[in-house]
């Protein structure tokens, strides 16, 4: 497999297009973003974890029947992907009280919920990635009704699976953000990554923040929180 062009530099990562037309080269980068690119900076060895990371998650994720654009990893800090049209809709699921749905709806954070809420989000950094409901994503033509009754469905599996991955390991699951995207035949799937980046965990002994919350309120080093998740997936970097 050949790295080609650049097709797209985002916050966290760049992606290429490969030799093959249907299969995207994906290079994770040292730096981490909060508060819509407002706070930012270079962290040495973050793509590096973000990509162990992510690269574990959605090979467990494939174990258990759900399907992502992953192929595989290829070097510390790249993978290969198949190529998808990210369908412009940020899939947040919530199991407890936390970030923006505390400010919004005036539950402690921590409050753990009666049941789970999704929410979709515009995906849209002009904007500032508002909150938008379903009429809101038919009027703007994000997705169909048919594609968001499963990309509800979907971001609960999710949810249900890494919950479970989780608590094995010490680590309750508060909330993350998913995206999905077509492929070639409109078939949509598990996109992006998983990563602390995209999820909130805390330790479940201790209530530890082991996300990406530790860069976005100054609480220690990101690395080392996320060398632990890293570690206690049982991956190790090298
Ligand atoms: N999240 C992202 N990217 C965003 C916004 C939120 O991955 O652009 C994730 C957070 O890391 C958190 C969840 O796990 O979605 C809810 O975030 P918030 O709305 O509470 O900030």
């Amino acid at each position: 497999m050949k790295k080609e062009q650049l097709l797209y530099e985002g916050k966290a990562k760049r992606l290429y297009q490969t030799d093959q037309k249907d299969v995207l080269w994906i290079e994770y980068k040292d730096s981490a973003t909060a508060f819509n690119g407002e706070k930012k900076e270079t962290i040495a060895g973050k793509g590096v974890l973000n990509n162990l990371i992510t690269s574990l998650l959605f090979e467990k994720l494939k174990a258990e029947g759900i399907e992502s654009h992953f192929i595989k990893k290829i070097s510390d800090h790249e993978q290969l992907v198949k190529a998808v049209e990210i369908i412009p809709i940020e899939v947040v699921v919530r199991s407890t009280v936390a970030g923006t749905l505390a400010k919004r709806i005036g539950l402690d954070e921590g409050t753990k919920l009666p049941k789970t809420i999704v929410e979709w989000y515009y995906k849209d950094d002009d904007l500032g990635d508002p909150l938008i409901n379903e009429d809101h994503i038919e009027v703007l033509g994000l997705a169909s009704a048919e594609e968001l009754t499963l990309l509800k469905e979907k971001g609960l599996q999710v949810n249900e699976v890494m919950t479970a991955f989780f608590k094995e390991i010490g680590l309750d699951l508060i909330d993350f953000k998913l995206e999905f995207g077509r492929d070639e035949n409109g078939q949509v799937l598990l996109a992006d990554e998983i990563s602390p980046d995209t999820c909130r965990l805390w330790d479940s002994k201790t209530g530890e923040k082991m996300d990406k919350d530790v860069f976005r309120r100054n609480l220690g080093s990101l690395t080392e929180a996320y060398e632990k998740v890293l570690n206690r997936l049982g991956g190790v970097k090298s």
